[in-house]
């Protein structure tokens, strides 16, 4: 079994520590939005209603939020495949996010995307990437037009630990340090690329160690913990702004389910999968406010029950939505007012 890493984060948590209380419970409220999302995304499969298949990324939902309150509105931000929770988190709105998984004309992309490509140019969303570690150049792009246009924008680019192993990862982290680019590349290492143990493709866990290779600031952190992800991630957009270079952040984390609809996930240990559910970062993290006197157990659920309503409402709605006509201009839709 592999034992779940500790991190290295949350003793610190500086900059979390300045956040106000709305901002926590905020961060509450992003976590259980992009789960109650999942949930009904799964639902919504099983009725019949996704066109293609699905990466959920329940289990890894602290990374995306921790890392997003951290970020400007104009910020960029580009995501794989298992991007629902990055598209939530930069506040996509939750009918357009149905309607594209759904097919309809009135998904984020006329819904000629799907689930593996929701964007919206609008909040900074450039792209989310079904070919592993093809996010790395074009976040760099980003960070490189920010960089010469002077607009003191970050682009942050999320990829998996599959995403380490591919040249583009290293062509990539090597062009932004050596021009000192304002990227964050944030890796959600959950152990796993589709059915294989990391170790079997990379000979160590700590996938920290390939920021040295090019001399860039890292960070390790527990990716189930929200305040510790911050805490790595506010510091890091700071540098970035201030036009000292790119960091790469590793988040140890655990997909709770398969790697798409299809997968039962037979190959993970049950040992191994109760270990991180007992992990699970929306449970430690509703603890930790409860301990704070923050947040009552009876105020989660009500915040659970706010975000159930709310997806479920917007579900229906995308539901009965037109199909796209075929005639519609794919390019229009994405990109032009
Ligand atoms: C270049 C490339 N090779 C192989 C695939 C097939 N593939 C799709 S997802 C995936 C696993 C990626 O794992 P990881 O980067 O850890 O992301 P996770 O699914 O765990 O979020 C692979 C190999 C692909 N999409 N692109
Ligand atoms: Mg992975």
């Amino acid at each position: 079994m592999t034992k779940p890493a500790p991190g290295t984060g949350s003793a610190s948590n500086k900059a979390a520590a300045a956040l106000s209380i709305e901002d926590r419970i905020g961060l509450y409220r992003t976590m259980t939005l992009i789960r109650e999302f999942e949930e009904q995304v799964q639902r919504s499969y099983l009725e019949g209603l996704v066109h293609g298949t699905t990466h959920l990324c329940n289990g890894q939902e602290a990374v995306c939020a921790g890392v997003a309150k951290a970020l400007r509105e104009d910020d960029y931000v580009s995501y794989t495949y298992r991007g629902h929770g990055q598209c939530l988190a930069r506040g996509m709105d939750l009918e357009a996010a149905f309607a594209e998984l759904f097919g309809r004309e009135t998904g984020v992309c006329g819904g000629i995307g799907g689930s593996m490509h929701l964007t919206d140019i609008d909040l900074g969303l450039i792209g989310a990437f079904g070919i592993v570690g093809a996010g790395l150049p074009v976040a760099v792009g980003a960070g490189l037009s920010a960089q010469l246009a002077g607009r003191r924008q970050v682009s942050v680019c999320f990829f998996g630990d599959g995403a380490v192993n591919i040249g583009a990862f290293h062509e990539a982290m090597n062009m932004a340090q050596v021009w000192k680019l304002p990227v964050i590349f944030v890796c959600e290492n959950n152990l796993y690329g589709e059915f294989s143990h990391i170790l079997h493709t990379t000979p160590y866990e700590d996938l920290v160690i390939r920021a040295a290779g090019y001399s860039m600031q890292s960070e390790l952190v527990d990716g189930n913990d929200v305040l510790a992800v911050y805490d790595a991630a506010a510091p890091a957009v700071a540098r970035a702004r201030d036009g000292q270079g790119p960091t790469f952040i590793e988040c140890k984390t655990y997909r709770h389910r398969g790697h798409s609809r299809t997968d039962p996930a037979k190959y993970r240990d049950s040992a191994e999968v109760e270990a991180w559910l007992k992990l699970d970062p929306i449970s430690l993290y509703r603890a930790d406010l409860r301990a704070a006197g923050l947040m009552s157990d009876v105020g989660a659920e009500d915040v659970a029950a706010e975000a159930r309503s709310l997806v479920k409402a917007a579900a229906d709605r995308a539901a009965a939505a037109p199909w796209p006509s075929q005639t519609q201009d794919f390019m229009a839709t994405m990109f032009v007012q």
